[in-house]
């Protein structure tokens, strides 16, 4: 049961701090994390770090500060980035790539976040003449958001940095729901990040923290990520506080998310038969179910499911995401299976 007693499938983000997490941020010793005083911002960065294998990590406010960082430092003034059209930095991250890094967007179609090879490879611009930008970074995003939750197979991780690799590209990951990625897979996180110069994950998304993301990468990296932050007016004092819900949230919370999987699963199984929606069970990968209507609006849908006390985000005129996450239970999968029944039946 979630916000004003609402079956909330509106997103992850909406989970709110676990009793053990509230019980740790009382208790969270604390410091001037700007002076680099705080213990427990400390212990957490150490954590991330070795949690995704690398040498170092930054706290920051948000996946879009973190993705922000990541793409002002690892590319390059007046160059491309190339990336995934339907990805979160492109189309929901306020412009901030052209913002602070003054760089470029070299958007790639795709039908599943993975960004063809050879498309990748073609708009690689190497030959650099006065008036061509040249590339300088590539952006992946796992799991991906716009495409259901879809999971990026390690294998096609590997090419993407092999093309990285040869024309001495920095290789990102927005790895909002990396967990997810590798629940569903099934193997260690690091099977996953270590083919990255630079990963942001959200501890504030299905692993219920309050408030925070992480920007890991090498050490060098993560030093002059510290001074972007402070730019962006990103440098938190006493932030052990959220720090200590963080711990917990890659401890414990990222052990869980199978569960979410399966009721995600549930839900779109409980609904695929009807004749008004277009659900693809086999794009159902992770937490996301993404519904495909038909002769009814998603706003119109969204109204009449509220009435049934369930709550789900427009996606466009007809498309609704729904959302499984820590604060979403069995009855609410049930629940939200009868309204879109009797709605749409
Ligand atoms: N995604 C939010 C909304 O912005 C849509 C959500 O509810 O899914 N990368 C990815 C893949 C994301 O999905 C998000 C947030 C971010 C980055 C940004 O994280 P925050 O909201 O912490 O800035």
């Amino acid at each position: 049961m979630g916000y004003k007693g609402f079956s909330d499938f509106r997103s992850d983000t909406v989970t709110r701090p676990t009793e053990e997490m509230r019980k740790a941020m009382y208790q969270a010793e604390v410091g001037d994390d700007v002076l680099g005083d705080d213990p427990t911002v400390q212990k957490l960065e150490e954590l991330a770090a070795e949690t995704v294998g690398k040498e170092a990590a930054l706290f920051v406010p948000s996946g879009t500060m973190g993705n922000t960082i990541a793409i002002k430092l690892g590319s390059k003034e007046g160059t491309e980035v190339i990336l995934e059209e339907k990805c979160h930095i492109y189309n929901f991250e306020a412009a901030n790539m052209a913002r602070y890094a003054g760089v470029m967007p070299r958007p790639i179609k795709s039908e599943n976040g993975q960004m063809p090879l050879e498309e990748i490879d073609r708009n690689i611009k190497t030959v650099l003449r006065e008036h061509i930008p040249g590339t300088s970074m590539i952006c992946l995003e796992n799991t991906h958001n716009y495409w259901g939750g879809a999971v990026l197979p390690v294998e096609y991780i590997m090419q993407v940095k092999a093309i990285a690799m040869e024309h001495n590209l920095h290789l990102h990951l927005d790895g909002a729901r990396v967990f997810n990625a590798s629940t569903a897979l099934n193997i260690d996180v690091k099977e996953i990040t270590k083919h990255f110069d630079t990963i942001m994950f959200c501890l504030s998304k299905g692993l219920c923290a309050p408030v925070g993301s992480i920007l890991a990468g090498s050490k060098e990296f993560i030093k002059k990520a510290r001074f972007v932050r402070k730019s962006l007016g990103g440098g938190m004092r006493q932030v052990g506080i959220l720090a200590a819900a963080g711990i917990i949230a890659i401890e414990k919370m990222s052990k869980r998310l199978e569960q979410d999987h399966i009721r995600a699963k549930k839900l779109a199984e409980g609904i695929a038969d009807l004749k008004k929606l277009k659900v693809d069970l086999n794009s159902v990968q992770t937490n996301f179910v993404m519904v495909e209507l038909e002769g009814i609006s998603s706003f119109e849908f969204l109204d009449e499911l509220k009435k049934e006390g369930v709550l789900a985000l427009p996606f466009s005129e007809t498309r609704v995401r729904f959302v499984t996450h820590n604060d979403i239970d069995d009855r609410d999968v049930e629940k939200a299976v009868k309204a879109i029944r009797k709605i749409l039946k």
